[in-house]
């Protein structure tokens, strides 16, 4: 009777610790690959008794259009500015209540209230950083200074571009002196056929180049500056360029969908990330500037002012944000698809 009793009291422990019997609540985290570490998840899912699940896209578009389908089940998502525009536009994002958020108050003032949310009524930032060119420079040198080192027919599959289509047509377009959010069906066209010809020399089209410049599978890479620094860790002979005809730079925001099923967690969940030495971690694993000013004071000195994350002046104001294209954004739609197409 007694072996049967503890037997009884042994089964029901382990049904206990069972998260799908215990029936954790669970957030589902939508966001870019390399962008939430193992350690801000854990720390998250201890402090509040929760399962965090993170799961991800490659570009704003592939996160549109899952939101467009109708995925539900997300809870935190992490558009890019522009991105945020539209999905305000689209009615797809939640007011934040800033009640179940005052960690708020340890934004800097620098990146809030830009064009893509003014009152920042649907997003905080998450990270900001730039796009451009990373290099092997034991194999590229001189140093490349213009896009026009990716037309470059001895680089032939050597080289990857960006899967995003702002991005990678940006890239063209600022090649060919033109401004990222052109709405004009000329130079959008024009930008198209310099991919087009381009193509037959690309290795890749994909944005986790991180991943293909650590394996050495390219040896430069169209990127993201915390990717290209974050490779530059492993292959110290990698580095970071700007070109000279400019590039976009970005801010990565949280939001919380319409249709999240754990409101209020989503909103301490992202208290919670706006804590100085939390957002350390994301600037640590990430390599992409933090907005938590008192953040920097629990990281390395070289995640402090390095260059890489805070460009000098005169790389600075050769930078463009994306925007929401409108009604243009057809033209950038069809010009991706048929790049993709040849
Ligand atoms: N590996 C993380 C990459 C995050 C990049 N953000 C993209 C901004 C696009 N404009």
């Amino acid at each position: 009777m007694r072996n049967r009793y503890i037997l009884f009291v042994l089964i029901l422990f382990a049904l206990l610790m069972d998260d799908s019997i215990g029936q954790k609540e669970q957030l589902n985290v939508f966001t870019w690959a390399g962008y939430v570490s193992d350690d801000i998840r854990e720390g998250f899912e201890k402090e509040f008794g929760v399962t965090v699940l993170v799961d991800t896209f490659a570009s704003n578009e592939d996160l549109l259009t899952k939101l467009m389908a109708g995925a539900t089940g997300y809870d935190i998502i992490m558009p890019s500015d522009y991105m945020v525009s539209i999905l305000i536009k689209q009615n797809l994002l939640e007011d934040l209540n800033r009640d179940n958020i005052p960690n708020f108050g340890n934004i800097s003032p620098l990146f809030l209230g830009k064009y893509f949310d003014p009152e920042n009524r649907y997003s905080i930032p998450y990270t900001f950083g730039t796009a451009g060119i990373a290099y092997d420079s034991e194999v590229i040198s001189p140093a490349p200074e213009s896009w026009a080192v990716l037309w470059d027919a001895q680089y032939k599959n050597r080289f990857s571009m960006l899967d995003d289509q702002r991005e990678t047509i940006g890239a063209a377009l600022k090649l060919l002196g033109y401004s990222l959010n052109s709405t004009d069906p000329e130079e959008i066209r024009a930008a198209k056929e310099k991919l087009i010809e381009q193509k037959p020399l690309v290795k890749q089209y994909k944005s986790e180049a991180e991943e293909l410049l650590i394996a050495g599978d390219v040896v430069m890479a169209h990127c993201w500056s915390g990717d290209a620094f974050r490779a530059i860790e492993t292959r110290p002979t990698l580095r970071y360029v700007i070109p000279k005809e400019g590039s976009s730079q970005f801010i990565d925001a949280v939001c919380i969908p319409k249709s999240a099923p754990h409101k209020v967690l989503a909103e301490q969940f992202i208290n919670y990330l706006l804590r100085p030495e939390v957002n350390a971690k994301i600037t640590a694993f990430t390599k992409y500037g933090t907005c938590v000013p008192t953040a920097k004071a629990f990281l390395p000195e070289n995640l402090r002012e390095h260059k890489f994350i805070y460009p000098p002046k005169e790389v600075l104001e050769s930078l463009e944000w994306l925007r929401d294209p409108g009604d243009w954004t057809r033209h950038y739609d069809r010009a991706w698809e048929e790049v993709k197409a040849k």
